[in-house]
């Protein structure tokens, strides 16, 4: 990718325009009384699913670290396929049985759960306790909000960016890394997402460390070669020549053979192509 095309008034008004779906929520943490906790968690999620979103943020409003292993999807022919080329998904398989996307592992609390509502309920009670005032913002969007709305919002920042780069499905690689990368970031800021998304579609492993919005961003280290480097071109010229071995997979990819997954037809695709 030109470095200069990240500059450019589609990446800033698509940056805006996601952001403004969210409110920006999660461009600063919640002040708190002493310094946040440091609890051992650690997130399996794709860039691109609207539910993973909310978690994301809300590992920002609290500021907690968090090491996410990236799940993208291999087909959007049906739901929770997955090949020997999937990094993390056997393990949220033995964990849990089902595929479903986010699904935290809280080493600290020794609880693991899915369904992204129970995630940060889970997050604010075992977390927040030094939080002063939970954002108006936050309160507001991850707080109960009407279920059309709350999916209009989530699914309004994927919906700008729908392409299987951006976090939705896999691309292959060259190596993966023995430690996990460090990303500092913050979830509405535009570059922190395209690296996420390059992090996503090639499965690597990082800890997501939040700053605040106007912080220098994205930074991101590379412990496995000692790289690092402040802004969104850099990190992803870096990730695309080290780790990146191809394209990624089309949305309609076969559903891989053999499946070691679940395979519920998705129902977008059987509304889509009727049998
Ligand atoms: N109600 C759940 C919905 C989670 C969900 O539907 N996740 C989808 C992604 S958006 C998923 O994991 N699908 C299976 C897959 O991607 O393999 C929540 O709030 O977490």
């Amino acid at each position: 990718m030109q470095r200069s095309a990240l500059t450019s008034g589609y990446y800033r008004a698509i940056g805006h325009a996601a952001a403004l779906c969210r409110l920006w929520n999660g461009a600063a943490p919640a002040r708190r009384t002493g310094p946040a906790p440091r609890p051992k968690l650690e997130l399996f999620e794709y860039e691109a699913s609207p539910w993973c979103r909310r978690v994301r943020e809300t590992l920002c409003v609290l500021d907690l670290e968090v090491l996410v292993r990236p799940t993208p999807r291999e087909t959007l022919r049906v739901e929770g396929a997955y090949s020997a080329a999937a990094a993390h998904k056997p393990a949220v398989s033995a964990a849990e049985g089902r595929l479903l996307f986010p699904f935290l592992v809280d080493h600290t609390a020794g609880v693991a759960l899915n369904q992204s509502a129970d995630i940060c309920a889970h997050l604010w009670s075992a977390y927040g306790d030094g939080v002063v005032e939970r954002p108006t913002v936050d309160a507001w969007l991850n707080g109960g909000l009407p279920a059309p709305l709350d999916f209009v919002s989530l699914a309004g920042p994927s919906g700008l960016r729908p392409w299987p780069h951006a976090g939705l499905m896999m691309a292959p690689t060259k190596r993966a890394p023995e430690e996990p990368l460090v990303l500092h970031g913050c979830e509405p800021d535009m570059g922190c997402r395209l690296v996420r998304e390059k992090l996503c579609m090639l499965q690597l492993p990082y800890r997501h460390v939040p700053r605040p919005i106007d912080a220098p961003l994205p930074h991101l280290e590379d412990p496995n070669t000692g790289w690092s480097s402040f802004g969104a071109a850099q990190a992803l010229e870096y990730l695309e020549e080290r780790y990146q071995a191809g394209e990624p997979l089309p949305w309609l990819a076969p559903v891989p053979s053999a499946n070691l997954g679940e395979a519920r037809i998705s129902p977008w695709v059987s509304w889509l192509y009727p049998r």
